[in-house]
């Protein structure tokens, strides 16, 4: 059997048992080091539309993909508990009678990578809040912490009031052009956290209904936010246009991509295991749980002709691109040799997004050739190191 077969083979039946497949991935996670947001703020003050509007889920997928981690304390974990590469803490009740976070920060300050403090725009009962965060401070001074100031037309002169079109809260333009009570209201708020090495950002993310044109008005100020804060490249990873899915742009590969991009975390992480004998069967499972996935998602069945069709289209020559001659010479012969997480990680990337690409063109109906596979491949490669480079320094 050459060794593409014998990929194909331990795609469709993995060598690897399922309870350890399972837990190798979920230790992968523990060496990717995947990154925390805490979204600390008071109820209803805009946590869960945040976190709708980074990941582009639905308000029902954030509702029901909490899990409870503490007794107030919930987690959401993105894409999926096994593929997550991002996950968002949400502390309730903060400035409720009779809830003391002390026990919930002390959690929360071992598990976070960057605070986002969430407040209504012309909330003034900051106390709690305020109290909460010099705690924080106190066990945690170097942590980045972001003021997110949500809910702006709340303090628009009148219902009719649209946003200020350009966005102008990034510096001090905003100053001549919002609205005079809302601006006193930011600053009294920004003055507030003086002293606590803030980075603030405004924003208003509504819901359809609203009226209000963007829906999500100051996303694109609330990325860099979270970039200049955490350059982890997540923007890239979690946006969906034209630039990150190309001629892939539909419903399934919107929903499929997020864990493409979990598994391929997944696969580099297993690609540099300090068991190199055990990597790469650990890889091509991992792999192989991708591509269930991506089946699953477009409601067709993985076959052998599936994986067969997109192997042979990118071809042993398409993952030489990523391995290199000099590892893939190691690799052919005994299946353990060790290669680079983040070849693995784009070459599994590629994999997943050229068999969305083929799923895609499957339901459609619609005629595609192994050239213009092996092009998805190919873009998506490169896409691939790009993107997940950061994660593999
Ligand atoms: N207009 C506007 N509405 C917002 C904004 N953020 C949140 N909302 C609305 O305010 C309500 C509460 O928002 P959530 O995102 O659920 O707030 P939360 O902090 O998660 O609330 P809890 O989970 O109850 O603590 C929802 O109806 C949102 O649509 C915002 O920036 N602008
Ligand atoms: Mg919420």
């Amino acid at each position: 059997m050459n060794m593409s077969s014998r990929w194909i083979e331990q795609i469709l039946h993995p060598s690897v048992p399922e309870g350890r497949l399972h837990e190798t991935l979920e230790q992968s996670r523990q060496g990717l080091q995947v990154p925390v947001f805490w979204l600390l703020g008071k109820t209803q003050s805009g946590k869960t539309s945040i976190i709708q509007a980074l990941t582009g889920s639905s308000r029902a997928e954030v509702g029901e993909g909490f899990r409870p981690c503490t007794l107030r304390s919930v987690i959401f974990e993105f894409p999926s508990a096994e593929t997550a590469f991002v996950r968002f803490l949400d502390t309730r009740g903060l400035g409720e009678a009779g809830y003391d976070p002390t026990e919930d920060i002390a959690w929360c300050c071992g598990q976070a990578h960057l605070l986002m403090v969430v407040i209504k725009a012309m909330d003034h009962q900051l106390d709690a809040v305020l109290s909460a965060i010099r705690q924080i401070r106190d066990t945690r001074p170097e942590w980045p912490l972001l003021v997110v100031q949500t809910c702006l037309h709340e303090g628009y002169p009148g219902k009719t009031t649209e946003h200020i079109q350009p966005y102008p809260y990034s510096d001090d333009r905003h100053a001549s052009l919002c609205p005079p009570d809302l601006l006193r209201s930011l600053r009294v708020q920004r003055e507030q956290f003086k002293g606590l090495n803030a980075r603030f950002v405004a924003i208003d993310f509504t819901q359809e209904g609203d009226g209000y044109s963007p829906a999500y008005y100051g996303f694109d100020a609330l990325w860099t936010a979270i970039e200049a804060e955490l350059p982890l490249g997540l923007q890239q990873m979690l946006l969906q246009n034209a630039e990150q899915v190309g001629q892939l742009n539909d419903v399934y590969v919107r929903h499929a991509r997020p864990y493409v991009i979990g598994y391929a975390l997944s696969a580099g992480a297993l690609a540099i295991t300090p068991v190199p004998t055990l990597g790469l069967p650990l890889v091509i499972a991992a792999q192989g749980q991708m591509f269930r996935s991506i089946a699953s998602i477009y409601g067709l069945p993985l076959t052998r002709r599936s994986v067969y069709e997109v192997f042979s289209a990118v071809g042993i020559g398409g993952l030489s691109i990523g391995f290199g001659a000099r590892e893939l010479a190691k690799l052919v012969p005994g299946w353990g040799a060790v290669v680079s997480g983040l070849s693995t990680a784009a070459i599994t990337y590629a994999l997943g997004m050229t068999l969305c690409f083929y799923y895609a063109k499957t339901r459609q109906g619609a005629a595609f050739t192994p050239a213009m596979l092996k092009a998805v491949y190919k873009e998506h490669l490169q896409q691939g190191r790009e993107l997940l480079k950061q994660r593999f320094k």
